[in-house]
C-alpha cells in the first residue's frame, strides 16, 4: 500500500468521509553547502523520495482537526483563532506555527481536517520537520485556493521554526521541499533566493547512509554555531559571512576568537566549494566532485566541528571504494545523522558491502542504506 493510500484509508476510518485532497512534500538531502544558508551563502540540496503525506478536507469553520498517524491515535483539535503552544503534543507546534505565519498573509482561511503520515527517518538530518511544514502549507493553500508560491511558503515554514518552535534554522530545508525538481539538484543563493537547477548525473547513484548515531544537543549546538558565525560577521563589519572572503578573514584574525575564526573559515570556503560543485556537476567532472565533497567533509570536521567519529569513519570507508569517481560527505546539520554519496552505479554494491562488513564491527551501530532519487517539490 502506498503512503497516499494509507493516509486516505485512515482519513475515511477516522472522519467517515473521503478526503478532498492528498498532498505530498518531500524531505531533502544536501549535496554540499552546509551551515551556509543562515550566513546568506549557497547550498546545493535535492528533494528526495521520502516525505510527508496528508489526506485533508476543508471545514466550514475555523477548527483544525489533525491525526498524526505515526505518532498517536488521538485527533488533536484547535481553533485558528486561538493558537497556543502544546507541550504535550509537541509535533503539533509545527502545524500551529506555520498556520500563524500563513494567517499573517491570509487571515480569513477556513480550518481543515487532516491525517498525516511521513517516512523521512526522524532526527536523521533529512528534514522531516521541513517536509511536514511545507505539506501543511500546501494542504491549506490548496484547500483554501490561495495564491501561495513555494518561496513564500518556505519563508513561512522558516519563520514558524525560528519564532514558534525555537530552532534558528536557515531557509534551505523548507525551500528545497517546496521547490525541488525531479532528477535535479538546486543551487540556492540564500541571500537573493535565486535558484538554478542542475541534473544529478545519471551515471551516479544518490546514496544516503543513515549512521544511526543518536543526535544529542542538536538544537543548542546548532544555535551556538549560528551565534559564532554572527559574532564573526559583526567583528568583520559585514552583514553576514557572505560579505567576507579569505583576505578579510586574515585581516581580522587577531580580533576573532579561535572558534569564530574556524567557523567563518568553514563558511567562506564552503560557499566557494558549493559554487564549484555546480560547475563540476554541469561539466561532468567527477574527480572535482570528489575533491569538493572531501573538502566539505574535512571542513565540517575540523573547522565547524559538527561531525562524529562514526560519521568520519563511514565517509572514510565509502571514499576508499569510490575514490575520485564520485563523492561522499556528511549531510545536514550534523552531530549524527546521514552521509550522502554520489556513487558510480557499478560501485554501489561494493559500497553497500563495505558498510555492511565494517561499520557495525567498528561502531556497534547498524547503518541504513538508501538508494534515492531527486524528486519534485510540493510547490514546483
Ligand atoms: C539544518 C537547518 F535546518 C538548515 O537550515 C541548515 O542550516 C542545515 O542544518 C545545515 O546546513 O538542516
Amino acid at each position: 500500500m502506498s503512503r497516499q493510500e494509507l493516509v486516505t484509508g485512515l482519513f475515511k476510518e477516522t472522519f467517515q468521509a473521503d478526503p478532498q485532497a492528498v498532498i505530498h512534500a518531500p524531505g531533502r538531502v544536501n549535496l554540499i553547502g552546509e551551515h551556509t544558508d543562515y550566513n546568506g551563502g549557497f547550498v546545493l540540496p535535492a528533494a528526495i523520495n521520502f516525505g510527508t503525506d496528508i489526506a485533508c478536507s476543508l471545514r466550514e469553520d475555523r477548527e483544525v482537526h489533525i491525526l498524526a498517524a505515526d505518532l498517536e491515535k488521538e485527533v488533536i483539535s484547535f481553533s485558528l483563532d486561538d493558537i497556543k503552544h502544546d507541550e504535550a503534543h509537541s509535533w503539533s507546534n509545527y502545524v500551529r506555527g506555520v498556520l500563524l505565519s500563513l494567517m499573517k498573509v491570509y487571515p480569513n482561511i477556513k480550518g481543515a481536517t487532516l491525517v498525516v503520515s511521513g517516512n523521512v527517518p526522524q532526527g536523521a538530518g533529512l528534514s522531516s520537520s521541513a517536509s511536514f511544514e511545507i505539506a501543511i502549507l500546501k494542504a491549506f493553500s490548496q484547500l483554501n485556493d490561495l495564491d501561495l508560491d513555494g518561496i513564500k511558503a518556505a519563508l513561512m515554514g522558516q519563520e514558524a521554526e525560528n519564532e514558534f518552535v525555537g530552532c534558528s534554522c536557515g531557509i534551505m530545508d523548507q525551500l528545497i521541499s517546496a521547490m525541488g525538481k525531479k532528477d535535479q539538484a538546486m543551487l540556492l543563493d540564500c541571500e537573493s533566493l535565486e535558484i538554478q537547477y542542475t541534473n544529478v548525473p545519471t551515471s551516479l547513484d544518490l546514496v544516503i547512509i543513515n549512521s544511526n548515531v543518536k543526535r544529542g544537543l542538536v538544537d543548542s549546538e546548532y544555535n551556538t554555531r549560528r551565534q559564532q558565525c554572527e559574532n564573526a560577521a559583526k567583528i568583520m563589519q559585514v552583514d553576514t559571512l557572505r560579505g567576507a572572503d579569505l583576505a578579510k578573514l586574515a585581516e581580522f584574525k587577531p580580533q576573532l576568537s579561535e572558534l569564530e575564526y574556524k567557523r567563518a573559515h568553514h563558511v567562506i570556503t564552503e560557499n566557494q566549494r558549493t559554487l564549484d560543485m555546480l560547475d563540476a556537476l554541469n561539466a561532468g567532472e567527477f574527480a572535482k566532485v570528489s575533491e569538493l565533497m572531501k573538502g566539505s567533509h574535512a571542513s565540517m570536521r575540523d573547522d565547524f566541528e559538527i561531525t562524529t567519529s562514526q560519521i568520519d569513519y563511514l565517509v572514510e570507508i565509502v571514499d576508499q571504494v569510490i575514490g575520485s569517481q564520485g563523492g561522499v560527505r556528511m549531510t545536514g546539520g550534523g552531530f549524527g545523522g546521514c552521509v550522502v554519496a554520489l556513487v558510480p552505479k557499478a560501485l554501489t554494491d561494493a559500497v553497500k558491502a563495505t558498510i555492511n562488513e565494517n561499520y557495525f564491527n567498528k561502531t556497534g551501530l547498524q547503518a541504513d542504506i538508501f538508494i534515492c532519487s531527486a524528486e519534485q517539490g510540493a510547490f514546483a
